[in-house]
């Protein structure tokens, strides 16, 4: 088969392309660890803050000594404000809204997930030590910008179990997801 010259220049030059840009792809997605959602699990939105789930935000320790956070995202705020986490931990995130859409991103770290009404956002990270930002990366309305929230992690020896930690709510969708 006869290829014109211009015509195999532009093929190679696609290919390439496509080569390069799967490249890309597949090393972010290894060396960043992207957790792509996957965990179905639904709330009431207007439910949110009666739930044995959401009901006290924060970190808690499960029973089998794993670390949780429960954040929910509301126009224009995240709660709670301020988590403290320890260093080289697998912390696993349960998140969700009261109202729109929001984007939960601790900065400078692969932690990130669309947190969106109806919906448990889950994912598990861990981090090292240091001082993270938590903000808002999905536009939720005139006060987006405010919507940040503080982390802190701190070495694991220095960590204490929060003294209002909340048992892992036993029963219902929480406990039929994992
Ligand atoms: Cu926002």
């Amino acid at each position: 088969m006869k290829v014109d010259l211009y015509e195999r220049i532009w093929m190679w030059g696609v290919g390439v392309m496509l080569a390069l840009f799967f490249g890309t792809l597949a090393n972010a997605s290894f060396r960043y660890g992207f957790h792509p959602p996957s965990h179905v699990e639904t709330i009431d939105p207007k439910a949110v803050l009666k739930s044995p789930q959401f009901r006290r935000q924060g970190v808690y320790v499960d029973g089998g000594g794993a670390v949780h956070v429960s954040a929910v995202g509301l126009m224009f705020a995240w709660l709670p404000a301020a988590l403290t986490l320890p260093a080289e931990t697998p912390v696993t995130f349960h998140l969700t809204s009261v109202d729109v859409i929001h984007g939960f991103q601790i900065v400078r770290t692969n932690g990130q997930s669309m947190v969106v009404p109806g919906y448990v956002s889950q994912f598990t990270t861990s981090f090292k030590a240091g001082d993270y930002l938590i903000a808002c990366n999905e536009y939720c309305g005139v006060g987006h910008h405010m919507m940040a929230a503080k982390l802190t992690v701190v070495p694991k020896a220095q960590w204490r179990t929060p003294a209002d930690t909340v048992a892992t709510p036993t029963g219902g969708a929480h406990a039929a997801h994992h």
